[in-house]
C-alpha cells in the first residue's frame, strides 16, 4: 500500500502530476510531484519501522506546518500508526498531559522544544526524519524495496486528536481512517472540489480543519496544493497573487485580517478564487457581508468538531445564510433535542445531536466519557442550536461554557484551575468577552489574599498556557457572584470591576 494506492482513485496515474509547493527552510519554493511524495513517505515509513515504530503504536509531532508533518502523517498510514499531533502554542503542562494519556513511542519535534516536553518522553528531531525522507541518511535499512505496508481498514485508527470537554482535561478523540474518508468524500461532493482546484493551506496540521479537512481533501480530490508555515496577514495578499488559489479554508478571525486588503487587489484575489470556507467558531453576519463587498464572495460557513470532522454546511449552489450553518452533509445525520433526548420541532432550541460515517466511535481510554458522549450511536455535541423549516440549522451557543479565541478553543475551567494552585489566589473565574478580531478572548476575575499580585499572577499563567488561552484583563474582585447553592454566575461578572 503506497500513498497512490490509498488515495486512488484520485490519484491513479497521477505520479507525474504536481501534488504541492510549499516552503523550504530558507523560505525558497519546492514543487513535489504525487509520485515524489509517495516515494518520500514510504521511505520515511521504512526508516520510522526501523526506528521500532508498528501497527497500533502511537507517535505524537509538536511542529509548525511543513512538508514532514504530510510526510509523517501518510508514513504513519503506511505503518498503521496513530498520529497524535500537539499545538505548537502548547506549554509544559498541556503538552504533558497529552503525552501522559496517549503515551507515544517518541514526539517529533524541533530541539528547540524540547523544554516543554515533560523530562523522561522520547523525543525525536524532525530534522533527523526529513534526511532520512530525502535518502541521504546512508542507511540501507530505508531501501524501500523491500517494504510491505500494513493493511489499514476503515476502522484503523488514523489519529487521536485531543480536545477538551467541560472538565477542562482534554479527551483524545480516536478518529479512524473511515472517519476521515468520509469527510473527505462529503466535503469534496459538497463543495465541488476537484482535481483542477487549487487550495492554499495556512490553517495549522494539528487540528482537524487543517488536517481532516485540508490534507484529507487535497489528497482525495488530487488538487494542487500550496502550504504555508501558518497565516500570517502580512503575507497572505502575496499569497493569494503568486500562488493564485480557487479553494481556502479558514476560521473567522483569518476572515478579519483579510479585510484589511486594498479593495482593488481584494476585487482581483476574488476574480480567481472559487471558494471561501469558514469555520471553527461563528462567523459573524457583519464579516460575510463586509468580505462579500470587498472580494466578490459569499464566504461558506461550516459547523464541525473534532469528534466528528464536518457535520453541516451551507450550499455550493443555494442558499449561504447569514448567521446559520447550512444543512446536514450528506451522510450524516443531525437532530435537534431537548436534555431529555426527545427530538424537539422545528424553530425549538435543542442540543445537537449527529451520527454519520464522519463521527468517531470514542475517547482514547475513556470509556466514562464515551459512554457520556454517544447514545444508542448517536454523539451528543453539546453545541445548541435550532432547525428551521427549511432545514437550515442555526448555532446558539454551548452547553458547557467553550471559548473560542481565533479559531482555538480555550477551556475557562483548565484556566480556573490553574489559578487556583497559584499563590494568593482564593477563588478564580474565568469569562469570554467578545473581541472584534478574535471572536472572544478570556478575562479572569480573581478573589485573593493581601500575598496576590496580579502582574505576577499573570506572569506565572504566561509560563504555563498557550499564548491564546492568557487572560486579556485581569479583573481583582472580593468575592464572586454566587447562587445560593454557591455556583459562580459567571454572567454577572462582566459588571463586576472590584
Ligand atoms: C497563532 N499563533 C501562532 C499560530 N497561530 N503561532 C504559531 N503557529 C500558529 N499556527 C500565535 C502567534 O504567535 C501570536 O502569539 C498569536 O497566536 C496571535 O497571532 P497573530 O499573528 O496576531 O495572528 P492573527 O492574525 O490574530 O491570526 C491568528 C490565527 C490563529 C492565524 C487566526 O488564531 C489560527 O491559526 N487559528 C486557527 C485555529 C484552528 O485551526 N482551529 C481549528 C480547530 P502571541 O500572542 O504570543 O504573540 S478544529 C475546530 O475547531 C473544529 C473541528 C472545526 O469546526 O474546525
Ligand atoms: P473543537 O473542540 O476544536 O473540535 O471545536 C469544535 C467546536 O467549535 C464546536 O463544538 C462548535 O462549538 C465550534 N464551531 C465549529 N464550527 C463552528 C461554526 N461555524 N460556528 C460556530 N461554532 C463553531
Amino acid at each position: 500500500m503506497s500513498l497512490l494506492a490509498l488515495y486512488a482513485p484520485s490519484l491513479r496515474g497521477r505520479a507525474h502530476t504536481p501534488a504541492l509547493e510549499c516552503r523550504t527552510p530558507d523560505g525558497a519554493l519546492r514543487t513535489l510531484t504525487f509520485g515524489e511524495l509517495d516515494q518520500r513517505s514510504t521511505r520515511l515509513a521504512t526508516y520510522l519501522r526501523t526506528r521500532g515504530l508498528s501497527r497500533g503504536d502511537r507517535l505524537a509531532f509538536c511542529l509548525p506546518n511543513r512538508l514532514a508533518v504530510i510526510e509523517l502523517w501518510i508514513a504513519c498510514t503506511i505503518l498503521g500508526v496513530i498520529v497524535v499531533p500537539i499545538n505548537v502554542l502548547y506549554k509544559g503542562r498541556e503538552i504533558a498531559h497529552i503525552i501522559g494519556d496517549a503515551k507515544p513511542t517518541a514526539v517529533v519535534t524541533t530541539p528547540d522544544r524540547a523544554a516543554d516536553v515533560p523530562a523522561g518522553t522520547t523525543l525525536w528531531d524532525v530534522a533527523d526524519l526529513e534526511r532520512a525522507t530525502e535518502g541521504v541518511a546512508g542507511d540501507t535499512a530505508h531501501d524501500t524495496a523491500q517494504f510491505t505496508a500494513e493493511p489499514c481498514d476503515a476502522d484503523t485508527p488514523a489519529a487521536i486528536i485531543y480536545t477538551s470537554g467541560t472538565t477542562g482535561t482534554a479527551k483524545g478523540a480516536v478518529l479512524t481512517h473511515g472517519n476521515f474518508a468520509a469527510n473527505a468524500r462529503a466535503l469534496i461532493s459538497a463543495w465541488g472540489i476537484t482535481h483542477t482546484d487549487r487550495y492554499l493551506a495556512a490553517l495549522p496540521l494539528f487540528h482537524v480543519h487543517g488536517l481532516g479537512n485540508g490534507i484529507q481533501c487535497w489528497l482525495a480530490s488530487g488538487c494542487h496544493m500550496r502550504l504555508e508555515e501558518r497565516f500570517d496577514r502580512e503575507d497572505a495578499l502575496d499569497w493569494f497573487d503568486t500562488y493564485r488559489p480557487t479553494l481556502f479554508f479558514g476560521v473567522p478571525t483569518i476572515y478579519v485580517r483579510l479585510l484589511e486588503a486594498p479593495a482593488e487587489r481584494a476585487r482581483s484575489i476574488g476574480a480567481h478564487m472559487r471558494l471561501f470556507v469558514s469555520g471553527s467558531a461563528p462567523l459573524p453576519a457583519q464579516t460575510l457581508e463586509a468580505f462579500r463587498e470587498r472580494f466578490g464572495h459569499v464566504i461558506l460557513e461550516r459547523y464541525g468538531m473534532t469528534e466528528t470532522l464536518m457535520n453541516v454546511s451551507n450550499p455550493l449552489e443555494g442558499e449561504r445564510r447569514p448567521g446559520s450553518v447550512g444543512l446536514p452533509l450528506a451522510t450524516t445525520e443531525v437532530e435537534v433535542r431537548d436534555a431529555e433526548g426527545a427530538v424537539v420541532p422545528d424553530g425549538e432550541v435543542g442540543e445537537l445531536w449527529v451520527r454519520g460515517p464522519n463521527v468517531c466511535h470514542g475517547y482514547w481510554q475513556r470509556p466514562d466519557a464515551t459512554a457520556a458522549a454517544f447514545i444508542d450511536g448517536w454523539f451528543r455535541t453539546g453545541d445548541i442550536g435550532v432547525r428551521a423549516a427549511d432545514g437550515y440549522i442555526t448555532l446558539q451557543g454551548r452547553r458547557s461554557d467553550l471559548i473560542i479565541s481565533g479559531g482555538f478553543n480555550i477551556y475557562p475551567r483548565e484556566i480556573e484551575e490553574l489559578l487556583l494552585t497559584l499563590p494568593g489566589v482564593r477563588e478564580a473565574a474565568v469569562t469570554g468577552e467578545s473581541d472584534p478580531v478574535r471572536g472572544e478572548v478570556p478575562v479572569a476575575y480573581v478573589v485573593g489574599d493581601d500575598s496576590l499580585d496580579l502582574d505576577a499572577l499573570a506572569a506565572q499563567v504566561r509560563a504555563e498556557l498557550a499564548s491564546f488561552k492568557l487572560p486579556r484583563r485581569w479583573v481583582r474582585l472580593n468575592t464572586l457572584p454566587r447562587t445560593a447553592l454557591g455556583k459562580v454566575q459567571k454572567h454577572l461578572l462582566a459588571a463586576q470591576t472590584t
